[in-house]
């Protein structure tokens, strides 16, 4: 019989030659490296074809190679609150509070903080009321209530209701609302129901996904807009919701709003990868100032780049739900992912957004990414 294996002297004789090889360039690199010759420049250590690494690298150094900043830390410790970070720069579980028993504007401006430094935080064993959900997030602004049906007994409340008969549709990269003129702040969702296994939430930080962009696509994105749409999510439900219903929702809600696909953040001035891949009409890419269209094949192999990186799991942070936790994210900072993967079971979450501005690219506004090494 032949296995096409090598015969165990073949083996033996490549196996020395390996194990010697090994030492040697093992040594030749450690030399090189005490020598300060290799590896010297940025391309060195992270090579141009594997940007992603680098990209959280050089949010992490504007973060002072901290997760959170020594400030914030010490005010956690004056309310009791312990920190889990679940990535480097992305994602915390603030565990140690009770959010109904605060009316301290002090306590929020600390979980402001924290969430302009994290992007995205969570509470465990919360259970709020949908009124004590409302109250919570009326904390950080105004709300929008949202159009397209669902909502709890309180108006502001949407329920991301799924089952055997609506399976979870939210399992695309994205940033909510987009097809408002000042799409929201922030987004509180809690979960009420869970489905035996399965259905996290996954966040990724859109800054760090910012600068792990290959450099010419970077370029690429300057002052460049696209058009935001609800129609094309609507279109799914049209048979249910009946034309006449439709159209009046047309002519009540606005859609077909222009925004950047870079954004500043407003509160912390760092420049994010901005989009909504749901909303985002993906052959309307345009120059900002003259209107003039990139053109369908370039606009569409431009989202489909773009598509890919916040995928990258080493932009994700990914939360596992409980019932009555919480999940606060920035819109400006995260794009999210809910994970559909437990179908016929339903799962419930509901959600608050809070208002926000109008998405705008000031690129001077971005704090300076300190050197790496
Ligand atoms: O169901 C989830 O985990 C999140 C759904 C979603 O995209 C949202 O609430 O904005
Ligand atoms: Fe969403």
């Amino acid at each position: 019989m032949t296995t096409g294996a090598l015969s165990d002297a073949a083996q033996a004789a490549y196996n020395e030659k390996a194990i010697d090889l090994a030492a040697r360039m093992t040594s030749a690199r450690g030399a090189a490296r005490a020598a300060g010759i290799y590896p010297k420049t940025e391309d060195e250590r992270f090579p141009r074809h594997n940007r992603v690494p680098l990209g959280v690298a050089r949010e992490y150094a504007r973060m002072g190679n901290q997760p959170l900043s020594d400030a914030t830390q010490a005010l956690g410790a004056e309310f009791g609150a312990r920190f889990e970070h679940l990535g480097l720069t992305i994602g915390t579980v603030i565990h140690g509070v009770t959010l109904r028993d605060h009316d301290d504007e002090a306590f929020y401006a600390f979980l402001r903080q924290v969430l302009l430094e994290r992007k995205v935080i969570f509470f465990r064993d919360q259970h709020l009321s949908e009124d004590e959900q409302v109250a919570f997030a009326k904390r950080f602004g105004n709300l929008d209530a949202f159009p397209f049906s669902n909502p709890g007994e309180n108006p502001y409340i949407a329920q991301i209701i799924h089952d055997q008969d609506f399976p979870g549709t939210e399992n695309s990269w994205h940033t909510d609302v987009t097809w408002m003129e000042r799409p929201s702040l922030g987004s509180v969702a809690q979960c009420v129901q869970l489905p035996p296994y399965g259905g996290d939430t996954l966040f990724s930080d859109s800054h760090a996904a910012y600068l792990g962009l290959p450099q010419e696509i970077a370029e690429k994105l300057e002052g460049v807009v696209g058009t935001n749409d609800y129609r094309l999510f609507l279109a799914r439900g049209e048979q249910a919701f009946g034309e006449a219903l439709v159209a009046e929702l047309k002519e009540k809600i606005p859609y077909g709003v222009l925004h950047p696909l870079l954004r500043t953040h407003p509160e912390t001035g760092k420049t994010a990868l901005f989009f909504n891949s749901a909303f985002l009409r993906h052959d309307s890419l345009a120059d900002a100032v003259t209107g003039e269209p990139l053109g369908d094949e370039v606009s569409r192999a431009l989202v489909a780049q773009l598509l890919q990186q916040h995928h990258r799991p080493e932009y994700i942070c990914r939360f596992p739900w409980t019932e009555g936790a919480l999940a606060f994210w920035d819109n400006r900072a995260v794009q999210h992912y809910a994970a559909s993967d437990y179908y016929p079971h339903r799962r419930v979450l509901r959600r608050v957004t809070i208002s926000g501005s109008r998405p705008y690219y000031a690129p001077e506004e971005a704090p300076a990414v300190p050197p790496l090494f």
